[in-house]
């Protein structure tokens, strides 16, 4: 699975019911990847419910983790946040070395995408929850963009403006910063034009409130790839 090809992916919350009509037009939508996880009311049992639903389809299907115990086997990655704008280490490294110590001699070390994770709305839930407080302008962004690229080579760089479109301009200054890691964006994409900016500012977008929303909107967020040029393969 090359996490350096997805352009598109659906964040699901396990906490939120969806239909089995919707979930199949999702998984079916051509997105590169549902991604599974939230910041508050997530279980194993809801997961592992989501996780078996999307299963009858060939989408790839990751967890985010943001609770040890709602960690279940059988996703094929786990993306594992370390939320560096904020003061409280337990969302930086705490939970991390928590898991560690009871699991660290069985984990799947290969199946574990680690991310670097900027949260720049300071109202959405996973703010308030790890005390986050938003970068004041783009270089504030940028830095952390080298932190999680050259410093930590970390693969993906998460800039999370849940619930709200962010700044496109913030996004791609960061973005050119990086040479190795990859940019997540997500917040806010309700239309196909917001996923179309977005999509040239970061590397990969993630959608998620606009699934539960309105179902058709999500959908026009999935951009139609072009068809490959077959003549210039002949010139
Ligand atoms: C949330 O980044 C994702 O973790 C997507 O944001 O729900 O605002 O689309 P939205």
């Amino acid at each position: 699975m090359v996490i350096k090809e997805w352009k598109h992916v659906f964040k699901l919350d396990p906490e939120r019911a969806i239909s089995d009509e919707a979930l199949e037009r999702l998984c079916l939508s051509g997105t590169d990847a549902i991604m599974v996880g939230g910041s508050t009311g997530i279980t194993y049992d809801n997961t592992v419910d989501i996780l078996s639903r999307v299963r009858r389809y060939e989408v790839p299907c990751v967890q985010e983790i943001s609770a040890i115990e709602a960690v279940v086997p059988g996703f094929d990655l786990y993306f594992i946040p370390a939320v560096l704008n904020t003061d409280d280490a337990r969302w930086m490294t705490g939970m991390h070395h928590t898991a560690l110590r009871r699991y660290g001699s069985f984990m799947e070390w290969d199946k574990l995408i680690p991310e670097g994770y900027v949260i720049l709305n300071d109202e959405c839930t996973a703010a308030q929850l790890t005390g986050s407080s938003a970068p004041a302008d783009a270089k504030d962004l940028t830095a952390y963009a080298l932190m999680v690229d050259r410093l930590y080579r970390m693969p993906v760089f998460y800039v999370e403006y849940s619930g709200v479109f962010g700044n496109m301009e913030w996004v791609a200054q960061a973005k050119s910063a990086l040479q190795h890691t990859r940019l997540f964006y997500g917040g806010g994409i309700r239309t196909a034009e917001q996923a179309k900016a977005a999509a040239a500012a970061a590397d990969t977008i993630v959608v998620g409130n606009i699934i539960y929303e309105n179902l058709e909107q999500a959908l026009t967020t999935i951009q139609t790839k072009p068809f490959p040029n077959v003549a210039a393969q002949f010139v």
